[in-house]
């Protein structure tokens, strides 16, 4: 086991487990792929692999990734990204490579706070949940970054916790073949702040919370057509289709231009 900076019962590592067994699983050429992160915690992944990598800026990893993606189309970009990186500092390049449909995948791992930095506040916190910032309980409205990817139009989408280990290695090996963008959200414990400032317990509570707190797609559509509803998180394969990546058009378009 690699000595890394994750505290014990940290859900990062097993996010990189699943990313890493997905990868070989698909036989990527490591020597044509590149990870690319920002800052925070989840943004150290791209160091512990044995691979080309770029840990970058705070929010600055999609634009970093789409620099790499565009001047090398060869290789296979693979972003690492936190909630707070990719939701808050860094939201406005998420929804840009999304509308633009770089061919890169961005795996977020959700952990509901700012972990690096001490447990602030961050756009994923749920309502009335306790962070360093908010220790009365938040009372800003989370956003939901697998929907806005979803609105805004990315071919693949797909949201699951770390406690569905074989759904996720399904579908981060399904992001890493899509053409164009292509997003996983991770849902996964963080007990050193958002656990412990919450009273949620062990990694293991934390676990069970999040199988207990989610309901996946298919059960919940089934729902929806029965006139139910409910307060869970959706998770699960949210889409899948095939759209024309930002490489592809730009290849045309410049071809159009001769
Ligand atoms: C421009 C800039 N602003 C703020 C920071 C401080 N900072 C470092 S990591 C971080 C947030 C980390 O939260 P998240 O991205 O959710 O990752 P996590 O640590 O939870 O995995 C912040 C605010 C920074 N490094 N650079
Ligand atoms: S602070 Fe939270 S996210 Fe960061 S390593 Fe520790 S448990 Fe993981």
């Amino acid at each position: 086991m690699l000595p890394t900076i994750f505290c014990t019962g940290c859900g990062i590592g097993s996010v990189m487990n699943f990313s890493l067994r997905a990868i070989h699983d698909l036989n990527i050429d490591m020597n044509k792929t590149v990870f690319v992160s920002g800052i925070g915690c989840s943004s150290r992944v791209p160091g512990y692999i044995y691979s080309d990598g770029l840990h970058s800026l705070h929010g600055r990893a999609i634009p970093y990734a789409t620099g790499v993606k565009l001047a090398n189309p060869e290789l296979k970009v693979i972003v690492f990204t936190g909630d707070g990186d990719c939701g808050a500092i860094g939201g406005n390049h998420f929804l840009h490579a999304i509308r633009r449909n770089v061919d890169i995948t961005v795996i977020s791992i959700n952990n509901f706070i700012y972990g690096m930095t001490g447990g602030q506040v961050a756009p994923t916190t749920p309502l009335k949940s306790k962070t360093t910032t908010t220790p009365y309980g938040n009372i800003e409205y989370p956003i939901d970054l697998s929907m806005m990817a979803k609105v805004i139009g990315a071919p693949y989408v797909a949201r699951w916790t770390t406690a569905h280990p074989v759904q996720c290695i399904s579908s981060i090996k399904k992001a890493l073949q899509k053409t164009g963008f292509s997003f996983v959200e991770v849902l996964s414990p963080c007990p050193t702040s958002y656990g412990r400032l919450n009273k949620m317990g062990t990694t293991l509570d934390m676990t069970k919370h999040f199988k207990e707190s989610t309901i996946n797609i298919k059960i919940y559509e089934k729902m929806l057509a029965e006139g139910k509803t409910t307060d869970k998180m959706v998770i699960g394969e949210l889409v899948d289709i095939e759209k024309e990546d930002f490489n592809t058009k730009y290849n045309k378009f410049c071809g159009e231009l001769k």
